[in-house]
């Protein structure tokens, strides 16, 4: 039988038995390719070609570092094809919700960030404000070490969240914001509010869940990683308040009905580090904001 040497079989012996436990747990290539590359022994290219190695190795049942002539045939790599994301239709400056008429006010396009105008009416702000009441408490961050959600130092607003099938004017903008994304409702988290009262912010942070996190690794367990962002903003704020781009130099000022889209990831689902952000602070008045976040699966 004709074997050949593999650049999965030049790797050590650690990195072969990671390889073959993230495959066997339906870790994603790319991830692992990513963890590969960030370790700072590989490249891009090696990672991607040992994984794409150890799956063939796989498939045809072989368990050493080579490869048989059948298994050295050409067959589609893990990595070849872009995966389905959310969008946004930008062929106009309108998009025709199904019960509403939303304006593009503007577009970044890389990473895309996007300014919608009128996608909630006063009236639906108000109703998702008045449906969380009093129910808000301190903010808090998902823990790097465990997944834990904590209080932090950097997240000095109040949340509610706003579940499934609770509130008739949630799902109306939640299967609204399904049809602005092409995406499925089921494939995002419920509505998070966040509350800011005077001088409170989030500061800059990345809303993707970081697969290199042992934290953040339980929640990709639930629903894959976080494709986009919507922000709804339910308040006008007199000053301050922005939502902050720090690498892209960008500042977003809330407007009551308007709504905040970016994409967190590249094509292929992997962390895009230029969509750092945050919430500036509110200098006066209360901004009030509604987070959803697309997921790559089904969430809860
Ligand atoms: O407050 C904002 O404008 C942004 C909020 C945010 O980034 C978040 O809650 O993850």
């Amino acid at each position: 039988m004709t074997q050949a040497q593999t650049v999965f079989a030049s790797l050590p012996q650690t990195w072969r038995v990671w390889i073959m436990e993230n495959l066997e747990r339906a870790c994603s290539p790319l991830d692992m390719a990513n963890s590969m590359a960030r370790s700072g022994q590989y490249s891009m290219t090696d990672a991607r070609a040992a994984i794409d190695d150890a799956v063939r190795i796989r498939a045809g049942g072989g368990v050493s570092g080579t490869v048989t002539a059948a298994e050295t045939a050409p067959v589609a790599s893990a990595f070849s094809s872009p995966r389905e994301m959310p969008f946004i239709d930008l062929t106009s400056n309108r998009i025709a919700a199904p019960d509403r008429e939303i304006d593009v006010l503007f577009v970044l396009k890389k990473p895309q960030v996007i300014l919608l105008g009128n996608v909630l009416s006063d009236e639906e702000c108000d109703a998702i404000v008045a449906h969380c009441g009093s129910r808000y408490t301190r903010s808090t961050v998902t823990a790097e070490a465990d997944g834990a959600s904590v209080v932090h130092e950097g997240r000095t607003s109040e949340m509610a969240f706003i579940q499934r099938g609770e509130a008739e004017v949630a799902e109306r903008i939640d299967r609204r914001l399904a049809a602005i994304a092409h995406w499925t409702p089921e494939c995002s988290e419920p509505f998070q509010l966040q509350k800011y009262d005077k001088m409170q912010e989030y500061r800059p942070h990345y809303d993707w869940l970081d697969p290199d996190s042992a934290g953040h690794r339980s929640h990709l367990a639930r629903g894959g990683q976080r494709l986009a962002t919507f922000v709804l903003y339910l308040s006008d704020v007199a000053q301050g308040g922005g939502t902050v781009f720090p690498s892209l130099g960008l500042e977003v000022f809330p407007k009551k009905g308007n709504a905040l889209w970016f994409l967190n990831t590249d094509s292929n689902h992997q962390p895009d580090a230029q969509t750092l952000h945050g919430g500036a602070p509110v200098v006066k008045g209360t901004k009030i904001i509604a987070n959803k976040w697309l997921r790559q699966e089904r969430y809860g």
